[in-house]
C-alpha cells in the first residue's frame, strides 16, 4: 500500500495549498456573497457554518477526494457491520449499536447483540426509576439523595460531561463524580454526604483500574464505618462493567451489575451502562432522547453524501489545518457554561483516538496526526487566552458552539453570550488592518507620534479559521447528536491518517511504572535503579514525607 503522502489526492492538495494559503478570508467573502449558503450545512438540528475557513470550493472537492481515496466510508460501514476494525485489540467497534433504532437500524449485526443492548437499557430503566421514585432504599430504609459515580477516563468524562450539560433537566438524585486517585477527590466529594442516603455506581469496563478500585474500596469502608454491616454494600453499590466475576467479588449482587460488551470503547461508552448516572439524574426518557440524537447523527454520517456530511466536513477541515497549514492544536469553544466539560471529553475522544504515530499497517507515519485539543467555555476564555488566538504567531483553528435559546430566565444575558460568540468569529476572520486602526486613532484625536507607535499593536491580521455550530437549544437530543458528530469526525480523521482510533496503548507504560514506583515508595528496601532524575525524586519524596 502506498503511503498517504504519495496518494493522488494528497499530491493534489499539496499543489493546491499555496494558492489558498495566500488568500485572505476577507477577500474570499468579498468575492462570493453566497459563501455562507454554499459553505454551511444542517443536520439533526445543528447548523455547521464552515464558511469562515481558509478553503475554496476546490479545496473541499480535493479534501473529499482524499476521503474517498482513503476508503473512509467503506471503513464506516465495516464498523457498523461489526467488523473487527479495532485490529490491535481484535475487537469490533459498535457504539452505534448502543443507540441504534429498532425500526430503522443502521447497524448490521446479529439479533443477539441487539437484544443484549435492549436488555441493559431495560435494566437501567427499571433501576433508575426505582432510585428516582424512592422505591429503592438504602440499608437503613432511607431514600437515596446522592449518587456517586466512581470511574475514570471513559468511565467518567462522558457521563460527567452529559450530567453537567443536562443539569436543567435533572429531577432525580444529585450526582457526583470521583475519578482521581488523589484521596482529596473522594474525601471532598463525600464530605457532607450521608452514607445512609448515598448510592455508589462503580463504573469500570474492566473492574481492575487502580484508581477506580482504590476509590471504590475506600468508599466501601466509608459506608461500612457508618452502617456497621457488610450487607449494606448490596444496597449502596451497583456497577457498570463487563467483568461479572470481579463485580460479584466486590460484594455487588449480579442483578445490580449493568453490563456492556468489549466492543464498547471506554471513550465511546457514555451510551452504554456507563450512562447509568445520567439515567438516574435526568430519567430514562431523557437518556433515550440523548441516544436518539446520537442515532440521528449516525444515520446522517452513514447516509449523507460527503459534500452534505457534517462529521466528514469537520474532519476534512481538521486534516487541512493539521497536515497542510501545520496547525498543532484545535480549540473547542462552547459558548455554554453547561458544556464546561465538553472540551475535556473531546480531549480524550480525539487525543486518545488519534494521538498515534504508527499506522494499522505497523509503519511509522511521515505526517502529523491528531492535534492537541483544548478549550474552555465562552466568554471566560475571551479574557484569558483569546489574545493569542487573535494576535499570536500560531494558527489555532477553532470550533465555536452555541445554542440560540437558553433554559434559564436571563434571556438578555443569553443574547449577549450569543453576540460574543458571533463577534469573536467575525473578528478572527476579518481582523482589523493597520490603515483602519490609524483612521480610528486619528478620529479619536490621537496625534501622529503615539498613533505610529500604537498602530501595529492594535492591528489584527484576521484570516483565522473557525467553524460555528449553532442549534436551537441544548436538549438531550441535540447533545447526543453533537457528541456523535465529534465521534465520527475523529473516526474519519483516524481513517485518513490510517491509525487505529480505538486502541490506547500509549497509556500503558506510565501505568506500569506507577505500580512499581508505588511499591518502592511504600517500601524503602525495594528501590530499583532509576535514571538520576526519577531516583532523585523518589529520595526527595522520602525525605519530605518522613
Ligand atoms: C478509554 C480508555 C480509558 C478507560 C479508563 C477506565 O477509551 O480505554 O480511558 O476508559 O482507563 O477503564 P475502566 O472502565 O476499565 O476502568
Amino acid at each position: 500500500m502506498i503511503s498517504l503522502t504519495d496518494t493522488v489526492a494528497w499530491g493534489a492538495l499539496q499543489a493546491h495549498f499555496p494558492r489558498v494559503a495566500s488568500e485572505h478570508l476577507r477577500d474570499l467573502f468579498a468575492g462570493d456573497p453566497d459563501r455562507f449558503e454554499r459553505l454551511s450545512l444542517r443536520a439533526c438540528g445543528i447548523l455547521l457554518d464552515y464558511s469562515k475557513n481558509r478553503v475554496t470550493a476546490e479545496t473541499m472537492d480535493l479534501l473529499r477526494a482524499l476521503a474517498c481515496e482513503s476508503g473512509v466510508m467503506e471503513r464506516a460501514h465495516a464498523m457498523v457491520s461489526g467488523v473487527r476494525i479495532n485490529e490491535t485489540e481484535d475487537r469490533a467497534v459498535l457504539h452505534a449499536l448502543l443507540r441504534d433504532s429498532r425500526d430503522s437500524p443502521v447497524c448490521k449485526v446479529d439479533g443477539a447483540l441487539r437484544a443484549g443492548v435492549e436488555r441493559t437499557l431495560e435494566a437501567m430503566e427499571r433501576f433508575s426509576e426505582e432510585v428516582r421514585s424512592g422505591r429503592w432504599r438504602g440499608h437503613g430504609g432511607e431514600r437515596i439523595t446522592d449518587v456517586v459515580n466512581i470511574g475514570i477516563g471513559g468511565s467518567d468524562l462522558g457521563p460527567r460531561m452529559v450530567c453537567r450539560a443536562l443539569a436543567p433537566h435533572a429531577d432525580g438524585p444529585r450526582v457526583h463524580f470521583v475519578s482521581n486517585i488523589d484521596g482529596a477527590h473522594l474525601t471532598s466529594t463525600l464530605r457532607g454526604l450521608d452514607p445512609a442516603r448515598t448510592l455508589f455506581v462503580v463504573a469500570s469496563k474492566t473492574f481492575t483500574t487502580v484508581e477506580t478500585m482504590t476509590n471504590a474500596h475506600a468508599a466501601r469502608r466509608w459506608l461500612l464505618d457508618a452502617a456497621g454491616d457488610e450487607a449494606a454494600v448490596a444496597r449502596h453499590f451497583v456497577a457498570a462493567s463487563t467483568n461479572r466475576a470481579a463485580v460479584v467479588g466486590f460484594g455487588i449482587a449480579p442483578e445490580h451489575m449493568f453490563e456492556f460488551e468489549d466492543w464498547v470503547g471506554g471513550r465511546y461508552s457514555l451510551w452504554s451502562a456507563i450512562g447509568l448516572p445520567i439515567a438516574i439524574t435526568v430519567g430514562m426518557t431523557q437518556f433515550r432522547a440523548l441516544l436518539a440524537g446520537a442515532h440521528a447523527m449516525d444515520r446522517h454520517f452513514l447516509e449523507a453524501p460527503l459534500d452534505r456530511n457534517l462529521p466528514v466536513t469537520l474532519a476534512l477541515l481538521g486534516v487541512w489545518y493539521v497536515n497542510f497549514f501545520g496547525a498543532e492544536t484545535h480549540a473547542v469553544l462552547a459558548y455554554d457554561q453547561r458544556l464546561d466539560r465538553f472540551a475535556a471529553h473531546l480531549q480524550q475522544l480525539d487525543m486518545e483516538s488519534n494521538g498515534k504515530r504508527v499506522t494499522l499497517a505497523s509503519t511509522t507515519v511521515d505526517y502529523a496526526t491528531g492535534p492537541v485539543v483544548w478549550g474552555e467555555p465562552g466568554t471566560g476564555g475571551q479574557h484569558a487566552f483569546f489574545q493569542l488566538l487573535h494576535q499570536g504567531t500560531r494558527l489555532v483553528p477553532a470550533d465555536f458552539i452555541v445554542a440560540a435559546s437558553c433554559d434559564h430566565s436571563l434571556k438578555d444575558q443569553h443574547r449577549l453570550l450569543v453576540a460574543n460568540c458571533l463577534a469573536q468569529t467575525e473578528a478572527l476572520m476579518l481582523g482589523r488592518s493597520e490603515a483602519e486602526v490609524r483612521a480610528d486613532l486619528a478620529a479619536g484625536g490621537m496625534p501622529l507620534g503615539p498613533s505610529n507607535r500604537l498602530a501595529s499593536h492594535r492591528t489584527f491580521d484576521g484570516n483565522r479559521p473557525t467553524n460555528t455550530l449553532m442549534f436551537e437549544r441544548l436538549d438531550p437530543f441535540t447533545l447526543g447528536a453533537l457528541v456523535a458528530l465529534y465521534e465520527h469526525k475523529v473516526f474519519v480523521q483516524g481513517a485518513i491518517w490510517r491509525v487505529n482510533s480505538f486502541d490506547q496503548w500509549g497509556v500503558e507504560l506510565g501505568k506500569e511504572l506507577a505500580t512499581s514506583i508505588a511499591r518502592e515508595l511504600a517500601n524503602p528496601d525495594g528501590v530499583r535503579p532509576h535514571d538520576a532524575s526519577t531516583g532523585g525524586l523518589v529520595a526527595e519524596y522520602r525525605r519530605l514525607s518522613g
